[in-house]
């Protein structure tokens, strides 16, 4: 009996000690398991800031922009990472478009028709990371006829060029005598305050390119776009013009000051955008008079926009007066900002003449 006590005995104490041993080693596994699972989350976390430390400078103005617009536009390069350069030419591009006016066009069915355009008329390509960055400035007054013309044709133009885009309509404010140079500029700055654009696209609101060859970007050299228009006959009306529509980096634009915020009325501002460009040494880009056609809608003058008798005093003395009057001394007033579907509009304040 006793024998058999402490036999019984031992077979428990080995059993118990068995036991403690298995939940030792079960708590150390639980442990283990469970020290990895934080550590993953770090290491990520790791990765994305060595990834981050590794791009450009631009990500880090981007970086700088606050709340939830600096959230989403990160969430969309780390997807765009993974997503390889747009060529050089994209294979999107169809040449030579039939443009018209005849029938009106509705907001809502441009909206349709353009699913993948965001609210305030931003676009980047899915399928591969847009080579520019490109704001499209336009100058604007009463116009909406032709803005909703323009966002027909242009929207869908621009994303079959894969440009990461966008688009601003710099709307001026009040009864004052217009003032298109001062509105461009002002695109210029807003349009920075948005998002590192490193190209922007100058065009009026009525001028509609025919061929989608015609590329809405940036070159080496400033861009000359609408070379040949219907209203001149399809030619340049002259070798100088830099009218309609044009496109500058922002260290062309910067080269030059900007733009004149002093021609108010119609005309003269392209040509001192002109003088500008060439007292800096720069040549005007062109696309071929063929690829270059584009339409314009026809119009009558605007009411205070006439003629600025000024502007042949003006263009005579740019080398002069371009350092004092440009980008580095615009002033301004936003009156309001619209993120609509198709495009962000900005009223401003321009002051007077
Ligand atoms: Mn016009």
């Amino acid at each position: 009996m006793m024998r058999d006590s402490t036999v019984n005995f031992t077979v428990l104490h080995r059993t118990c000690k068995l036991l403690v041993l298995l939940c030792f080693l079960h708590i150390s596994v639980t442990l283990i398991f469970y020290v990895r699972s934080l550590e993953i989350p770090f290491a990520f976390a790791h990765n994305r800031r060595q990834n981050h430390s590794a791009k450009n400078l631009q990500t880090t103005v981007k970086d700088s922009l606050p709340g939830e617009r600096n959230l989403s536009f990160d969430t969309r390069t780390t997807i765009a990472k993974e997503l390889e350069k747009c060529p050089e030419t994209s294979p999107l591009l169809v040449g030579p478009l039939r443009i018209e006016f005849s029938a009106p066009v509705s907001l809502d069915m441009v909206i349709k028709e353009n699913p993948n355009i965001q609210k305030g008329g931003r676009f980047k390509p899915g399928e591969c990371v847009a080579l520019q960055k490109v704001a499209i400035i336009i100058p604007f007054r009463n116009r909406d006829e032709h803005l909703r013309f323009w966002l027909y044709y242009l929207h869908p133009i621009l994303q079959r060029q894969q440009l990461d885009y966008g688009v601003y309509v710099i709307n001026q404010d009040g009864e004052e005598v217009f003032n298109r140079a001062k509105l461009l500029n002002i695109g210029y700055a807003e349009a920075l305050k948005e998002y590192d654009y490193d190209c922007f696209v100058f065009s009026d609101v009525d001028l509609i390119p025919m061929d989608d060859r015609n590329l809405y970007k940036c070159f080496s050299q400033p861009r000359h776009l609408s070379v040949s228009m219907d209203k001149f006959g399809f030619r340049l009306p002259y070798n100088q013009y830099f009218g309609g529509v044009s496109s500058m980096s922002k260290e062309q634009f910067l080269k030059i000051n900007g733009f004149p915020n002093n021609y108010w009325g119609w005309g003269g501002e392209d040509d001192d955008i002109y003088n500008r460009l060439s007292s800096k040494g720069m040549s005007i880009s062109r696309p071929s008079g063929a690829v270059g056609r584009c339409r314009m809608i026809r119009h009558d003058r605007d009411k205070k926009n006439e003629d600025n008798p000024q502007r042949f005093d003006r263009i005579a003395h740019t080398r002069e007066t371009m350092n004092k009057d440009g980008i580095k001394t615009l002033s301004y007033k936003v009156v309001r900002v619209e993120k609509e579907q198709l495009y962000t509009k900005i009223t401003v304040d321009v002051g007077k003449k």
